[in-house]
């Protein structure tokens, strides 16, 4: 990290202030500098080979377009019964160490003692969106959410804490983070797009978001 993060941020106890909020969605731009961003990915592919991306079912019965992974206590998990955590990667193996670098962020953005139990690693190649949804099957919403995106730009929206309504919309590039903490943490949100070839970081194009979660 640079020296003026290091000097924003307090591990235990003080929160950095972002620059930039959204809907009261902390938005902390070029959080990672690019030997971060690419030391970040070379631990993301360890972490991929132990537990491989996959595409989970909807509860609605079609695969998401955004393939995942997860590192951490928990992994997130979807299929016909539901949204939920698991201890366990689909083939049965279990979920890799979330990476130091990774904890580091969680640390510098959120001043918290307590670290994230997930890391959830979601992949999105030129097509793949996300819909507008909440982050809400954690047990604490006292605690932040916090999302890292890396390689290709996407346009984030943000909404309301129910369905529906105005929104906003950001386009968060590689090295930005996000906190989405005290009342915007049940707020909705969503990925519209991702524009190709808007970054070089990952050598086959693509984007690469991480959202880290105290489960339980
Ligand atoms: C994405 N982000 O950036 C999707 N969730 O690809 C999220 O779903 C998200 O950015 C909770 C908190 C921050 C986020
Ligand atoms: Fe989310």
């Amino acid at each position: 990290m640079s020296e003026k993060k290091e000097s924003e941020a307090n591990e235990y106890g003080a929160a950095p202030r972002s620059d930039l909020s959204l809907r009261g969605v902390q938005v902390f731009q070029g959080w990672l500098d690019g030997d971060e961003q690419s030391a970040l990915v070379a631990a993301l592919r360890e972490v991929i080979r132990a537990a491989p991306l996959f595409s989970p079912m909807t509860p609605y019965g079609r695969p998401m377009r955004v393939r995942m992974t997860s590192a951490g206590r928990y992994g997130w998990y979807s299929d016909r019964k539901g949204y939920r955590y698991e201890r366990s990667h689909p083939s049965g193996v279990a979920w890799p160490p979330i990476p130091p670098q990774v904890l580091r962020i969680w640390a510098g953005v959120t001043g918290l003692a307590r670290m994230p139990d997930c890391c959830l690693v979601n992949f999105y190649d030129a097509k793949a969106r996300m819909g507008m949804h909440q982050d809400r099957d954690e047990t604490d919403y006292s605690y932040p959410v916090v999302s890292v995106s890396l390689g290709d730009d996407a346009l984030f929206r943000v909404g309301n804490t129910t369905r529906g309504g105005k929104t906003e919309s950001l386009w968060l590039k590689s090295g930005d983070v996000l906190v989405m903490g005290g009342e915007a943490r049940l707020i909705y949100h969503g990925i519209d797009r991702v524009r190709p070839g808007s970054s070089t970081l990952l050598p086959n194009g693509g984007r690469i978001n991480l959202t880290l979660r105290v489960v339980d």
